[in-house]
C-alpha cells in the first residue's frame, strides 16, 4: 500500500476500499448492490494496480490522483453527501456540452457518470440494441447494476441529444431514473442551431435555479466560469509540457488526469494539477522523462475515454510508444476555450458560455471540418509521429468522420491508424499486432 505523506491512513485502492466497513452504509443508503459493487471494485482496483502502478518513473504528484482514484467510491461520494445535507445538489452529465458554469452558478457541483466499462451486460441486452456502442451500454449497465454511486447520489441526470444512440436511449432512460433532464443540442453550426443552443442553455439556467432555490446572478456566474477556467487553464498548462521530448508524464497518467477531472472538487484538482505541473518543469528542466528521447509519440483522436477505459493508452504505451496528446471530450476537446468572464451581465455572461460551447467540434455536428484541423494542429504541437483514430464500435459519427478525418491527415504528410473497439480485452492482443505494425511503420 502506497503513503501520502503526512496522512495516516495508507492508500487503499479501489477494490480494497470496497472490503473496508467504513463506507457500506453510505452504499446501501444509496441503494447500491453491495455484492456487485464490491466485485466491480475489486475488478478496477486490480485494473489499476497492473496499468498505473506497475509504470516506471512516474511523478510524485501522481500519488494525489492514487488518492482520488482509491477513494472515488468512498470519500468523495462522502463529501457529495455531505455537501446535499448543506443544500448542494449534484448533477449526473454524460457530456461536456453541460454547461458546468451554470450548475456553479447555482451552488451545486457536476460529475461526469460512470460510462468506461461493461456492466451487468444481460441485463443491458434487455433495453438496448445489441448494436448500441458500450458508452451508451456502460451507463445504462451501471443503473441496472447499481453499482454507480455517483448516478444514485445525483440530484438531476442531464441526458443531452447528440448522437441518435444517446438521444433515444434517454427515453428508456426515462423509465429507470426519476430525475432526468433531457437537454436539446443542434447538429448544425448555423444560427438557429447556435439560438437553439442559447435557448437550451436558459431553459437549463432557469431548470437549476428551480432544482437549487438558487437565483443565478451575474455574480454568482462570473464565480462559476472562474472555477471551471482556472481547472480548464491548469489543464492547457499540462498539456503544453507533454510537448516536450523527453515526455514527462505518461499518457496513461494524463488520461487518468483528465478522468478525475470530472469527479474530483474542482478547486482541489486544480491545484493538484498546478503541483504536478511544477514537478514536470523541474523534469523537463533536468532533461528525464517517462520514456527515453526518441520513444514515439502518437496522438489519439475520437471518442471519449471514461473510467475505467484505459485499454487502447495502454496497449500502445507497452507497445513503447508514448502518448501526447488525446484530441477527445477526456481531453483538448473537452478543456478547450476558456469562457470570457469579462462581461458584467448575465446576458452577457451567458451570451459568452454559448460562444464557449459552440465551439466544442463533436462529430454529432454535420459538417465539422473544425475537427480535423485541430487534430493537424494537435499533432503538429505535439511533435507527435502518427495519430490513432479510437472510435467505438456502433459509434456513427466518430466512425463516419474517421475516414475524411484520416484522409485530410495523410494528405498532410501525418499518419492515422483508425481502430474501432469496445470495453472487452478480447481484441487486446490483435490490437497490440496492430499497434505494433504501425509504430514499425512509423520508424
Ligand atoms: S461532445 S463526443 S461527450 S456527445 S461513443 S455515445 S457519440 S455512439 S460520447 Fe460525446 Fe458529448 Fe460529443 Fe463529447 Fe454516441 Fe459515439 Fe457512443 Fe458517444
Amino acid at each position: 500500500m502506497l503513503k501520502i505523506p503526512g496522512r495516516k491512513k495508507p492508500i487503499i485502492y479501489m477494490g480494497e476500499a470496497a472490503m473496508s466497513e467504513d463506507y457500506n452504509a453510505m452504499w446501501q443508503g444509496l441503494g447500491l448492490d453491495l455484492a456487485a459493487h464490491d466485485q466491480l471494485l475489486q475488478v478496477l482496483g486490480q485494473g489499476y494496480q497492473d496499468i498505473f502502478l506497475s509504470q516506471a518513473g512516474r511523478p510524485q504528484g501522481m500519488e494525489y490522483f492514487n488518492f482520488v482514484m482509491s477513494e472515488v467510491h468512498g470519500l468523495r461520494i462522502k463529501e457529495l453527501i455531505d455537501g446535499k445535507a448543506e443544500g448542494h445538489k449534484v448533477v449526473g452529465s454524460f457530456c461536456v456540452f453541460v454547461p458546468e458554469e451554470i450548475v456553479r452558478a447555482a451552488g451545486a457541483t457536476l460529475v461526469g457518470l460512470c460510462t468506461g466499462a461493461d456492466f451487468a451486460t444481460e441485463e443491458v441486452d434487455k433495453y438496448l440494441p445489441r448494436n448500441t456502442c458500450a458508452l451508451i451500454k456502460s451507463a445504462f449497465g451501471f443503473k441496472l447494476g447499481k453499482v454507480c454511486p455517483y448516478l444514485e447520489s445525483a440530484d438531476m441526470i442531464v441526458g443531452e441529444n447528440t448522437c441518435d444512440g444517446k438521444k433515444k436511449s434517454y427515453e428508456t432512460l426515462n423509465n429507470l431514473v426519476p430525475n432526468l433532464y433531457v437537454m436539446d443540442l443542434p447538429q448544425m453550426k448555423s444560427a438557429e442551431g447556435k439560438a437553439l443552443l442559447a435557448a437550451e442553455y436558459e431553459r437549463f439556467k432557469t431548470a437549476m435555479e428551480e432544482l437549487t432555490g438558487v437565483e443565478i446572478t451575474p455574480e454568482r456566474l462570473k464565480e462559476g466560469i472562474a472555477i471551471v477556467n482556472n481547472r480548464r487553464a491548469a489543464m492547457h498548462r499540462l498539456y503544453k509540457l507533454r510537448v516536450h521530448d523527453p515526455a514527462p508524464i505518461s499518457g496513461l497518467d494524463a488520461l487518468l488526469i483528465n478522468q478525475v477531472a470530472f469527479y474530483d472538487d474542482p478547486v482541489r484538482f486544480t491545484d493538484s494539477v498546478h503541483k504536478i505541473c511544477d514537478e514536470l518543469e523541474e523534469r523537463i528542466a533536468q532533461d528525464q522523462g517517462v520514456k527515453p528521447k526518441g520513444t514515439p509519440r502518437l496522438l489519439m483522436s475520437g471518442c471519449p475515454m471514461a473510467v475505467p477505459n484505459w485499454k487502447l493508452p495502454w496497449i500502445v504505451e507497452s507497445a513503447g510508444a508514448v502518448v501526447v496528446g488525446e484530441e477527445s471530450c477526456v481531453g483538448e476537446r473537452g478543456t478547450r476555450n476558456l469562457t470570457d468572464d469579462s462581461g458584467q451581465s448575465l446576458e452577457d455572461l451567458m451570451d459568452a458560455i454559448v460562444e464557449r460551447y459552440w465551439k466544442v467540434d463533436c462529430a454529432v455536428f454535420t459538417p465539422n471540418p473544425e475537427r480535423p484541423e485541430h487534430v493537424a494542429e494537435m499533432a503538429r504541437d505535439y511533435k507527435a509521429q502518427g495519430i490513432i483514430h479510437y472510435g467505438l464500435q456502433f459509434c456513427q459519427p466518430y466512425a463516419m468522420e474517421a475516414i475524411p478525418v484520416e484522409h485530410q491527415l495523410e494528405e498532410g504528410g501525418l499518419p492515422v491508424m483508425r481502430i474501432e473497439t469496445d470495453y472487452s480485452m478480447e481484441d487486446a492482443e490483435q490490437l497490440k499486432t496492430r499497434v505494433e505494425a504501425f509504430l514499425e511503420m512509423l520508424a
